[in-house]
């Protein structure tokens, strides 16, 4: 009998040997420990066995069954560290590796000195107004002493809706609503997208960006205009900048000038940006014509007002020696990456 135990133990062992799952494991304990095992089998013969051998016996198989019992509870303890182990590897994140190089995008350098531009008036006090890209044609136009026929209209043609609304040709559109809702004396600047037909060239686009700028208050002069100008342009280029003043005709201000500045893509040499003059036009600015402040509610006996269209697109290309200013808008990011 002693020799039937150690064969089923023999087996026992060899089948353990060959386990390498929990589930195999509960089979194996299942076949030998199970009501039906060999054990159990041992036990319930043990009443047909004479006396003098029952005892040895009985004792015998507790101590296989013991011995079994402690295998099984080895491997099982090896097969549960292994599975952690398995899943300790197989999740493990090396927190100590460089972050992957992430791609975050940076704002467009027309909008960093949108910005720029905002703070350095909104410290002289002005306010930031906005306005629709489409317009009426009185906002465009008409307030601005610009009438039906008028032949200024022509150097702004812009692109007209059924309804005949139209894209705005500058962000001196702003300035009437700007009138409409403050009353004077006001500060206030209006930047944003203008619209025009163009053939464009290396100055020219037909989507480009201004900002506007108007004062109204008592006894303003072209003093304060100049004064506010320069102030702009030593703070944005940080340095100082040739520039010159000249007249210049628009309908809504009298008298009205060209500030122009020194090209500083060719160093006033004249390339296709300045077309060959060594100048940019860059702002044209004037006092506000009394039909305008007129138009706008305001009585032009007791106030005066200057005015100025800064283009951002061309502010940029100096900054930043742009020799095209159909790189600004073309998506292509080789170019835009630069101004991280
Ligand atoms: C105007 O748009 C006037 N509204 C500006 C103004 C405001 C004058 C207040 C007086 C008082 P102009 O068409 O010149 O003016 O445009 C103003 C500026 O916008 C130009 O000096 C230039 O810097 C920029 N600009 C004009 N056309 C284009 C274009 N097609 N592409 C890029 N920039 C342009």
């Amino acid at each position: 009998m002693t020799e039937e135990l150690n064969k089923i133990l023999a087996d026992f062992q060899a089948r353990l040997a060959e386990v390498s799952t929990l589930q195999q494991l509960d089979e194996v304990k299942t076949v030998y420990l199970g009501k039906k095992g060999p054990i159990t089998d041992v036990m319930k013969n043990l009443r047909s066995l004479p006396k003098e051998e029952k005892a040895a016996v009985g004792q015998a198989a507790n101590v296989i069954k013991s011995q079994m019992t402690e295998e099984i509870n080895a491997k099982r303890s090896e097969l549960e560290e292994a599975a952690i182990n398995e899943k300790i590897a197989s999740e493990w994140i090396d927190v100590t590796l460089d972050e992957a190089p992430s791609k975050i995008g940076a704002l467009h350098p027309v909008s960093t000195i949108q910005y720029e531009i905002e703070d350095i008036f909104t410290s002289m006090g002005f306010t930031v107004l906005d306005g629709p890209h489409c317009e009426t044609d009185h906002y465009n136009f008409e307030a601005l002493n610009i009438p039906k026929d008028h032949p200024a209209r022509d150097m702004q043609d812009t692109f007209y809706f059924d309804n005949g609304a139209i894209l705005r040709t500058h962000t001196s559109a702003i300035q009437v609503r700007g009138m409409e809702n403050i009353k004077p004396p006001f500060k206030i600047i209006g930047p944003g997208k203008v619209f025009r037909v163009e053939r464009t060239d290396a100055s020219h686009e037909a989507a480009f960006h201004q900002l506007e700028g108007m004062v109204v208050d008592k006894d303003i002069n072209v003093a304060n205009l100049i004064n506010t100008m320069k102030t702009l342009l030593s703070e944005i280029f940080k340095k100082d900048v040739n520039v010159r003043l000249r007249p210049g005709f628009f309908p809504f201000v009298e008298p009205g000038f060209e500030l122009d500045i020194s090209c500083m893509i060719c160093n006033a040499k004249g390339c296709s940006v300045c077309s060959q003059t060594g100048w940019v036009e860059l702002m044209p600015c004037g006092m506000v014509h009394p039909n305008v402040l007129r138009s706008g509610g305001i009585d032009p006996e007791e106030y005066s007002g200057f005015a100025f269209g800064l283009g951002l697109d061309r502010l940029v290309m100096m900054r930043y020696q742009i020799e095209d200013i159909r790189h600004l808008h073309s998506g292509d990011i080789r170019f835009s990456g630069q101004f991280k």
